[in-house]
């Protein structure tokens, strides 16, 4: 094949064929008068079909073609043979034989076998004897028939698939003439006006190409939808669905009193010193505790309440005054909860909330300072871990998780507790999925909530989901540029 041809030179090629012939019947001949890939008069074609310059006709014929190993076996002869005609009079072992043809022996032995072409000797399965002088080598002909785009009958043709040595190629070649739009030579239409045409002046002869106003822009590569805030919308109208509404989550500072001690959390666990928590500098401590409720909340750590018997040590307000970045979204819950214990009359109430908290963790593939926590709360009379399982069988299934199992936990604000877990198809293993509890009457009566109102929450990660419904492996490309 002579030196790649530019379009434009095939295209001049065609015109000019065609202007003379009125007619191309076969575009391959004519590809390989010019010498030229048919691929390259496919897209020529194509061009000039679009321009009505040329008519085309597509003719489309299915030819069966020969596979590698088939090609092999036209070249030296068909495994049956090649493996007769390796047998010398004596006959041959098996071994000696599989050394000499390779992975031919096992089809021609299988393929000899067949055709009765070779035996064996009483007693010794090793010796392989040849049954036939000289064989006619017809599967070799067959090909090399096939090979010459010769027809071949039907019959020889299922032996060849069955043998996997042929499979089916479609090959489309066209026939053309002249469109309504033709022209000898295409004049190649100016799409700019470069500082050379106006130097030679020759824009003043230059015809131009129409504007395709039509034209779609270059697709900007931006502007993706971030994987999080993807997962973290599909989990909001997931909670809107169940008839959740959202607590407002925009204050990331909060108050220990808030994020702990309305929680119930005792002012000397483990969770509330600055190895855990991020304690802020300025403002260090907080003026805006409502302080008939701070007094209950004292109350039932130093001596509990309402048939507990509290913590019984000496509760501090400038502990419960730190500032903080909340470590849960929690913090928020208990807000609304006190909030909803306010109101005159009790109105039972599904929260749902989804945003940032911050933890001073170690870092690593899974963990960063800071992640967005998922919490939902029902609030209303009567609740039972009956309701918490079957709400959060409910929860957990709307986002394709079904098989759910829980598993006792212990979280200082909720008792029982339970962690849950879901078996993950994918990567075929139980993965925990979240945490939940039923808050304790210790952080709920002190609010004012009235007797017998229970709430049961539940919890989870915004980037556990994420990291796995993307196949992310590490949380660090969930953020920053590289996402995506
Ligand atoms: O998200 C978590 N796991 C998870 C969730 C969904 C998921 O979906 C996949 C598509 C299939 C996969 C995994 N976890 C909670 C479980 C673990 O990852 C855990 O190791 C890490 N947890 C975080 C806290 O780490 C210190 C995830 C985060 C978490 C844990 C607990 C709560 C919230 C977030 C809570 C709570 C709670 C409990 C009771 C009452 C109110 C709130």
């Amino acid at each position: 094949m002579a030196a790649k041809q530019p379009l434009s030179d095939v295209e001049d090629g065609l015109l000019a064929h065609l202007n003379a012939n009125a007619e191309i019947p076969d575009s391959r001949s004519f590809a390989s008068s010019l010498g030229v890939p048919h691929k390259d008069v496919e897209d020529v074609i194509k061009r000039l079909t679009a321009f009505r310059i040329v008519e085309m006709q597509d003719i489309t014929k299915e030819t069966w073609v020969l596979t590698d190993e088939a090609k092999g076996y036209a070249a030296r002869g068909s495994p049956e043979v090649q493996l007769v005609a390796a047998i010398p009079p004596e006959g041959a072992s098996k071994g000696a034989l599989k050394e000499r043809l390779g992975d031919v022996f096992d089809i021609g032995m299988k393929a000899a076998a067949k055709n009765k072409w070779i035996g064996f000797e009483k007693g010794n399965k090793d010796l392989v004897l040849r049954k036939v002088e000289d064989t006619r080598d017809e599967l070799q002909e067959q090909l090399r028939r096939l090979e010459n785009g010769e027809v071949i009958a039907d019959k020889v043709i299922d032996d060849l698939k069955r043998r996997k040595l042929v499979t089916k190629e479609k090959s489309i070649w066209y026939s053309l003439k002249k469109g309504p739009e033709f022209v000898a030579k295409r004049k190649t239409l100016a799409t700019d006006v470069t500082r050379e045409h106006l130097k030679s002046g020759d824009w003043k002869d230059l015809e131009f190409k129409d504007y395709n106003y039509g034209a779609q822009g270059q697709p900007i590569a931006i502007g993706y939808s971030q994987p999080l805030l993807e997962v973290r919308e599909a989990i909001q109208n997931i909670f809107l669905e169940m008839g959740f509404s959202e607590m407002p989550t925009n204050m990331y500072v909060e108050s220990s009193f808030w994020n702990f001690d309305a929680l119930f959390q005792p002012q000397q666990h483990p969770a509330r010193d600055s190895h855990d928590t991020f304690f802020l500098k300025a403002p260090a401590t907080t003026t805006q505790l409502p302080d008939d409720y701070l007094e209950k909340v004292k109350q039932v750590h130093q001596s509990g309440g309402h048939g507990s018997k509290g913590y019984g040590y000496d509760w501090k307000r400038d502990e419960a005054e730190k500032n903080l970045l909340r470590t849960h979204t929690t913090a928020v819950s208990t807000r609304m909860l006190y909030k909803l214990a306010q109101e005159k009359t009790f109105a039972p109430k599904r929260y749902y909330s989804i945003d940032r908290v911050f933890r001073n963790e170690a870092v690593d593939r899974t963990h960063l300072a800071e992640f967005h926590q998922i919490e939902g709360l029902i609030c209303d009379y009567g609740l039972t871990l009956g309701d918490l399982i079957g709400v959060l069988e409910d929860f957990f299934s709307r986002l394709g998780m079904s098989k759910l199992r829980f598993k006792p936990a212990y979280n200082p604000y909720t008792e029982p507790s339970m962690e849950i877990f879901s078996y993950h198809d994918g990567l075929k293993k139980w993965v925990e999925i979240g945490n939940s509890g039923m808050f304790r009457p210790e952080m709920l009566l002190p609010m004012g909530l009235p007797e017998g109102v229970n709430v049961i929450a539940w919890g989870l990660s915004l980037e556990r989901p994420t990291m796995i419904l993307y196949g992310i492996d590490n949380i660090r490309d969930l953020f920053g540029p590289k996402v995506l």
